[in-house]
């Protein structure tokens, strides 16, 4: 059996089109166009361009299928972000990005409407002012004439899925990115949109992965190719490829780091709200218990800035820098909200560090080994929440997408939390979009075929524990850095 798909997997920093080969049980990858996703900012506003990544999936598509016939494409994408249509379907303006400062204190629409515990009984979702509920309430509030031309709300893929169909779905994994879902039947919950005035009708109709959305429209000159709804939101696809069918906590590592597990039923408890675990949906229904940490984003911040001012390091030379200087002189607490925002990340972490009397990082190595330590704390502080929230025990920790390439990460993974790392596979996001499309053409029977066969078709690494006792003895410092604030 020989077949192509085509997955386009769009990050916060970058979008590429890879073709999948799968033949007579095996899987080849080739990225055939990869581009830059940049944080545009006019007007004091952060957004994305719209129509330059429709440009870019074009691109993608034309290169494709000038070399390969391809069965289908998929999209995922980031999660919480949208675009407003009107009635005529056309975008009333361009995707605000989550970073922008516009849903900054946002929480307090929740005042008087409705308690934080019932929000999370009712969503089970973590509590973050970049979710699309706080980002709708806030164009609510404060935008009303654009609100009021609101016909249709499109989460990121679905838009762009939209644009190429003219079709209007949402997609199951990506819908639980809004906190407006219910976490059992992971629908719309009504009820809640009704509470917040927020009209169902601006929601299109929840589908399945594996859904044949349509084929692309014949005005783009291209060849009609099916549209899969794949398991939409990046982290959902990438944990459809983690290479294990056992009870696993993972690391999904790329600008965000979702620390969590795979469960059959959402956990809403007052300890899970209290650790501010979300549940999001996935793949077969199954719910992804986690925590949306920052993951690589300061170091990508750091090296941009770096970069700047002409120093551009490579990400071989930042790890030989990092790995030349002293251990736990100065940890940060990565999301702390001033990291949230881009630029400026020398200066943010040496305010923190003089806000809580440690030695300031100077050097590039200083910098970058301070947040590559203080992401293997979070990661340990996190599991150990998730460990609590679930009570179960994992020894294996699998760390897939794009921080799963730096031995240097793992080892500290590996030496903080005392776990055996299994990292890999590094294409993690875009294995699981086109696994999706493999089963929606019924080449794999079902997930757990997949994972067996994602075990014994991707290079996974492990790491071992080295250091564990003097991380151990770092770990409170760090945990008491958290537990201040
Ligand atoms: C990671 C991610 C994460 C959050 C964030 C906005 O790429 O999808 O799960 O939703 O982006």
């Amino acid at each position: 059996m020989n077949l192509n798909v085509l997955a386009f997997d769009f990050g916060a920093s970058s979008g590429r089109a890879i073709v999948g080969k799968y033949k007579n049980g095996n899987l080849n990858l080739e990225e055939v166009h990869r581009f830059d996703n940049q944080i545009l900012e006019k007007e004091n506003t952060l957004f994305w361009n719209i129509d330059y990544l429709l440009e870019n999936i074009l691109i993608g598509i034309k290169k494709a299928t000038d070399k390969y016939p391809i069965e289908s494409l998929g999209i995922d994408t980031w999660g919480v972000d949208f675009g407003l249509l009107d009635k005529s379907g056309e975008l009333l303006e361009n995707s605000v990005h989550y970073r922008d400062s516009r849903t900054k204190g946002s929480l307090t629409y929740l005042k008087k409407i409705i308690s934080k515990e019932e929000l999370y009984q009712q969503t089970g979702n973590q509590l973050m002012e970049i979710n699309t509920l706080f980002q709708l309430l806030t164009v609510k509030n404060e935008r009303p004439d654009l609100f009021e031309r609101i016909d249709k709300v499109l989460l990121m893929p679905d838009l762009l899925n939209y644009l190429l169909t003219g079709n209007m779905k949402t997609e199951q994994s990506i819908a639980s990115t809004t906190q407006l879902t219910n976490p059992y039947t992971k629908d719309w919950n009504k009820e809640l949109m009704d509470l917040f005035q927020l009209p169902a009708s601006l929601f299109p109709d929840i589908v399945t992965e594996g859904n044949q959305l349509g084929k692309l429209k014949s005005s783009f000159g291209l060849p009609a190719i099916e549209v899969i709804n794949v398991c939409e939101h990046d982290t959902a696809s990438a944990v459809l490829s983690v290479p294990s069918n056992q009870n696993f906590l993972f690391i999904s590592c790329g600008t965000w780091s979702l620390v969590g597990t795979e469960l059959e039923e959402p956990i809403v408890t007052q300890k899970a709200q209290n650790y501010n675990l979300t549940n999001e949906s996935g793949n077969n229904k199954t719910t992804r218990f986690l925590k949306n940490c920052t993951g690589l984003w300061i170091i990508q911040e750091l090296k941009r800035n770096f970069r700047e001012q002409g120093m551009d390091y490579s990400y071989d030379e930042i790890t030989d820098m990092t790995e030349k200087k002293k251990a736990f002189r100065c940890l940060i607490d990565t999301d702390d909200p001033r990291f949230t925002s881009p630029g400026k990340m020398k200066e943010k972490i040496q305010a923190y560090a003089k806000e809580t009397n440690q030695e300031l990082p100077e050097e590039p190595g200083e910098l970058f080994r301070c947040v590559y330590e203080s992401l293997a704390f979070k990661y340990k502080y996190t599991t150990l929440e998730i460990i609590d929230a679930v009570g179960n025990e994992f020894d294996t920790l699998n760390i897939v997408g794009g921080g799963s390439q730096s031995a240097l990460l793992c080892q500290m993974v590996a030496d903080a939390t005392g776990m055996r790392v299994c990292a890999g596979p590094v294409e993690a996001t875009a294995i699981g979009n086109i696994i999706q499309q493999l089963m929606a053409h019924q080449v794999i029977d079902s997930v757990y075929e997949a994972r067996e066969w994602i075990k014994k078709i991707s290079n996974v690494t492990y790491y071992f524990p080295e250091r564990k006792e003097a991380w151990e003895n770092q770990f409170p410092k760090y945990q008491k850095l958290l537990d201040k604030e």
